[in-house]
């Protein structure tokens, strides 16, 4: 277990919450194997840019395969995950998120999903085994990325975009600059020294790529900003899925749909596991407005191809709105 001393708690940021957070009962439901999802697809990335997805058809043995590789990783002691770090941004990372002075109370692993990536970064902790955790990642990955593409085609049908794939098209192309995180939040005791506090397992953000499908175990944290701006704790759920809408989506929709913007609390007592796949296009892709859902209106936003947009986005702050400066005034 990690272990840490109380001044270093203190660099943690905390947030103000009513003990104990209540759960948000209107997360949108979508059943994927209803041929009517697409309506109800379409208004819950309107109405929160978030929500959940049953009779998804990935495998259960993928996931708890998974699982159990992310457990047997984050157990391994730290000066031997620490071999498959730092994170730059890919590898082990440990309370640092990203380059730019943000941290969480989180541990991760963070992967590129094209073949490319070197998995013998993890080879010298995972010694023999290296092969169990790469291939558990692809196959976890391959099924989640079909759901997330499915799901795409319900939306573009839903949009009455003609293009069926034009949004899963991205996903698909063998250039997809798409990641995998396995996050694991370790219980965090001394959070009950602030009581009505919490402390920021993952600090809030929005994603940059098109869409998140995230799966966590049972330990609750995961919390949403509505409109309003009022934060919701998002009932966990092991057997289904929870979708973000990214700020690619936001662009492509000219502003329609809005990227959710989400965080993570640290839990007292359990630790949560959560592995996220962040769909993203190929690098030069360009990220404007369909034309068929401008309705005659100007784009919103400046063009910009995704390699401009993460090159970006990896400059800022994680809690910074990153599409602003993509705005057009
Ligand atoms: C948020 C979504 C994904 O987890 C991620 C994150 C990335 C990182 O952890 O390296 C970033 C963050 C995320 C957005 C702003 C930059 C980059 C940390 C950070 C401060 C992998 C991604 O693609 O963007």
């Amino acid at each position: 277990m990690v272990v840490l001393s109380k001044p270093a708690i203190e660099h943690f940021s905390i947030v103000n919450n009513c003990k104990p957070p209540s759960y948000f009962s209107g997360v949108p439901l979508i059943d994927l194997s209803k041929p009517d999802s697409k309506n109800l697809i379409v208004k819950a990335c309107e109405e929160f840019g978030f929500f959940k997805v049953i009779n998804h058809g990935v495998p259960t043995e993928f996931i708890s395969k998974l699982e159990s590789e992310a457990i047997k990783f984050f157990s391994s002691p730290l000066s031997e995950k620490e071999k498959a770090g730092p994170a730059d941004p890919f590898g082990y990372g440990n309370k640092k998120i990203g380059s730019n002075g943000d941290v969480g109370w989180v541990e991760y692993i963070l992967v590129s999903t094209n073949s490319e990536f070197d998995y013998n970064k993890f080879a010298s902790i995972l010694g023999v085994n290296s092969e169990n955790i790469r291939d558990a990642v692809n196959d976890y990955v391959s099924a989640v990325k079909k759901m997330a593409c499915q799901i795409l085609e319900v939306l573009a049908e839903g949009l009455k975009i003609q293009q069926r794939n034009v949004f899963s098209k991205l996903l698909m192309d063998e250039k997809s600059d798409s990641v995998f995180r396995l996050n694991h939040y370790p219980p965090c005791p001394e959070v009950e020294e602030f009581s009505g506090k919490n402390l920021i397992g993952f600090g809030e953000h929005t994603d940059p790529q098109i869409i998140s499908v995230l799966r966590s175990n049972n330990t609750s944290g995961l919390q949403i900003s509505l409109k309003d701006g009022h934060w919701i704790s998002v009932p966990p759920d092991q057997n289904s899925f929870f979708i973000n809408v990214g700020d690619s989506l936001q662009v492509m929709t000219n502003g329609r749909f809005k990227s959710v913007r989400h965080r993570v609390l640290a839990n007292s007592v359990k630790s949560r596991l959560s592995m996220i796949y962040f769909g993203g296009p190929p690098l030069s892709e360009k990220i404007a407005p369909l034309p068929s859902l401008m309705e005659g209106k100007d784009s919103l936003y400046k063009e910009f191809t995704w390699v401009e947009y993460k090159k970006s986005a990896y400059k800022t702050r994680l809690a910074d709105n990153r599409l602003v400066l993509f705005e057009k005034i």
